[in-house]
């Protein structure tokens, strides 16, 4: 029975039809069902064969829900194989897109066709393997090797325009895919055309650049990554192999890859990224409408916020006090546009377009329409509660009414209106318009319609949004807040700055804490510890604040922990800070002693894991996996670890328990949390959370 895999004719041309929803992904069922349908084609009086895929795409790839468990026969690459030795020729009609295996499958066709708009690609460097159904050994033979380099070890899909520029497919068809697809067999079948199987091609050279240039290039582009290298080695093996022994050297490489923590951390991230939206509690909420958005205040969020719309063709309000004001926001958004058009992201036409939709205006009243407003003023309560009152008035019924700030009270600002339950937090990242990350703050009145519309924004909006509750700092800034603490507590007892930085950077941080804190801006730590004041058991940064005294406020004043000069623009030590640092030791009487990179790493690790389970006590997560998302989108987390709950589960909680009570110091500050001890004590891991 086959019901994964269509077959029917057309005079002397065999149409098989794959519907396998949502991805058409390779599963064990469809690999044997589609193996099946071209047996039957091989046995058929039909003289040519199309594979074509039913609803959205083609075939999105191997089913990743099947990694980490035994392969079972039919593998791919045997399908894949079969297919290429079939005595007829097959045709691949692609349409939507052609990924990983679901590409390799169409290398095993002897002809390729795309539909306009199809992405082809390998990307399964980014779930940390590489192609393992022949992709490293046919790709390499029909597009030359370095474009095979570029598309395997970036994992990035092309278009079928450049596919047919490079050879990966034959033909760019029109219209409707099947018909396409048809018609272009007959074709072949009126040239006379056989199988044209890849494996009978010549072997591929080598690079132009060369292997060593290409490795060292692959170890500086992903530091500490290891799929991008052994990915590049596949490949190596096609230029020194025939198929058959380069194929053995591809699986050799590929089954090593499936045994790695990489591949276990991204194929983690790869399911919470798309898990993260289904949030507990939502079941049944309706979105309200998201079609006009108003937003109130221009400055950078606001002016972002409103670029973000706008490229997604969202008509947006903005509102600022002074027409002046108005004025720049309106010219920093077309900035904003064209900076998306010199990247590609948006036609010139669409700008305009956008732009048409664009009021930066002065009067409240121009939101009275508005379906979403955004608020994104000044970081003060009272100027927010402002805000909030006049919006109340002129809102239409129904509205929502969001607050873009990153650690006040939405509580207290819904309760300034007579619509608590419309009122909601966005917590956009800046820039707004790039970012990914979206949280999105529940206020205790906010209506569950009202949670989902702020999902549905997001989604429009390609952001990943992760539902949070109210507190300082919601989930992300909240948890930066106290693993900042960690660093700084190692820099008070003697690890400097730049090894902190050092250590984390080879874990694999985009950027270590104090470097972070240089691009941000020294005086966002300092109005922070204003604010919060002394807090027990927080080590207070006193170079910090003197840096901040000496207006040696990061990169934008060209001094901050590093010195930013024409002869290091990517900063250098400076001595003077490791100078305060040692005033301050002294001042409190402690010694300085050595860190190495390990336990700088485990320390820091471990406040941040323990400040997430925290935050998963008092409910401002509902998940792990939304803490793991919003370090991973949001905060420069490695990907490959899958995030610092992942990361626990990986270590193992009770180690990381154990560690904080070797740690225990008397201020509090290491003490696990009890969520943390319950999960060492039961054996339960988070991911048990994430699946309860
Ligand atoms: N396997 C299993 N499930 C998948 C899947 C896959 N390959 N791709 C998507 N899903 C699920 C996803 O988790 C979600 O589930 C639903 O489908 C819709 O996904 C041998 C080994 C195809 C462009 O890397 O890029 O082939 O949340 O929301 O936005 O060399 O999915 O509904 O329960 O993303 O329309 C290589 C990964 C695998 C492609 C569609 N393939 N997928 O985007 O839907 S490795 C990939 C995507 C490989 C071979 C190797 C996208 C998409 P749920 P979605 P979408």
């Amino acid at each position: 029975m086959s019901d994964l895999v269509t077959y029917d004719r057309e005079g002397p041309i065999a149409v098989l039809t794959v519907d396998n929803p949502p991805v058409n992904a390779l599963g064990l069922a469809l690999r044997t069902q589609l193996k099946d349908a071209v047996a039957r084609f091989i046995d058929d009086d039909a003289e040519i064969a199309v594979i074509l895929g039913g609803g959205k795409l083609f075939l999105g790839g191997a089913d990743v829900s099947e990694f980490g468990k035994p392969p079972q026969d039919p593998w791919l690459p045997e399908v894949v194989n079969f297919i290429e030795d079939c005595p007829k020729p097959v045709v691949a009609a692609i349409h939507g897109v052609a990924l990983g295996g679901g590409l390799e499958v169409a290398l095993g066709c002897h002809y390729r066709l795309a539909m306009p708009g199809t992405k082809l690609g390998l990307p399964e460097v980014t779930l940390g393997i590489l192609p393992g159904a022949g992709g490293t050994q046919r790709a390499p033979r029909v597009v030359g090797t370095d474009t095979a380099l570029e598309m395997i070890t970036g994992g990035k899909p092309i278009g079928p325009d450049e596919a047919l520029e490079a050879g990966l497919i034959d033909r760019v068809g029109e219209g409707e895919t099947r018909a396409t697809g048809v018609a272009y067999a007959q074709d072949l079948l009126d040239q006379g055309a056989g199988p044209r199987p890849i494996k009978a091609m010549d072997r591929p050279a080598a690079p132009a650049e060369g292997w060593d240039a290409w490795e060292a290039k692959l170890h500086a582009k992903y530091p500490g990554q290891v799929a991008q290298v052994q990915a590049m080695r596949a490949v190596k093996a096609a230029t020194e192999h025939d198929l058959p022994e380069g194929l053995d050297e591809e699986r050799r490489l590929f089954n090593a890859l499936m045994d790695t923590p990489q591949r276990e951390g991204l194929i983690h991230a790869f399911f919470i990224e798309r898990k993260v939206a289904k949030v507990p509690g939502l079941e049944g909420a309706t979105p309200r409408d998201i079609g006009s958005i108003g937003v109130i205040g221009g400055g950078t969020m606001g002016s972002g916020i409103a670029t973000a719309a706008l490229l997604r063709g969202l008509p947006v309000t903005l509102v600022e006090m002074k027409q002046e004001a108005a004025d720049k926001a309106q010219a920093t958004i077309a900035g904003n546009l064209d900076g998306a058009v010199k990247r590609g992201k948006m036609s010139a036409a669409k700008r305009d377009a956008a732009l048409g939709t664009l009021h930066c205006v002065t009067d409240y009243g121009a939101l009275k329409d508005a379906d979403v407003i955004i608020e994104a003023v000044f970081e003060s309560m009272d100027v927010k509660k402002e805000v909030f009152t006049k919006l109340d008035a002129i809102a239409k019924p129904g509205a929502v009414l969001a607050t873009n700030t990153s650690y006040l009270d939405i509580n207290e600002i819904a309760q300034a209106t007579s619509r608590p339950a419309d009122v909601i937090g966005l917590h956009f990242f800046s820039p707004a318009h790039i970012m990914k990350l979206l949280e999105v703050v529940v206020a205790d009145a906010t209506d569950k319609d009202v949670t989902a519309t702020g999902f549905a924004l997001g989604k429009r909006l390609g952001k990943v949004s992760v539902r949070a509750g109210v507190c300082d700092g919601f989930i992300g800034n909240r948890m930066l807040s106290h693993y900042r603490s960690a660093a700084d507590w190692m820099m008070l007892h003697g690890a400097s700055p730049y090894q902190i930085d050092r250590a984390l950077e080879d874990f694999g941080f985009a950027m270590g804490p104090n470097k972070v804190a240089d691009l941000a801006g020294l005086d966002i730590g300092y109005m922070t510890r204003q604010r919060k004041g002394r807090e027990a058991g927080i080590v207070h940064p006193q170079w910090a604040d003197d840096l901040y005294d000496m207006d040696r406020l990061g990169r934008k004043t060209g001094r901050g922990f590093y010195i930013y000069d024409d002869e290091s623009p990517k900063g250098r030590e400076d001595p003077e800070v490791l100078d305060l640092i040692e005033q301050e030791r002294r001042k409190q009487g402690i010694e300085a002693r050595d860190f190495s990179a390990d336990e700088i790493v485990d320390r820091y690790m471990a406040a941040m894991v323990n400040e997430g389970a925290r935050v998963l006590e008092d409910g401002i997560a509902l998940r792990p996996l939304d803490i793991d998302v919003v370090k991973l989108m949001g905060y420069g987390f490695p990907r490959y670890r899958g995030g610092p709950m992942k990361y626990a589960d990986m270590t193992g909680i009770a180690t990381i328990r154990d560690r904080l009570r070797d740690y225990e110091d008397g201020s509090g500050f290491w003490t696990p949390a009890p969520l943390l001890e319950e999960l060492a004590e039961d054996g339960r891991t988070f991911e048990d959370m994430n699946n309860a």
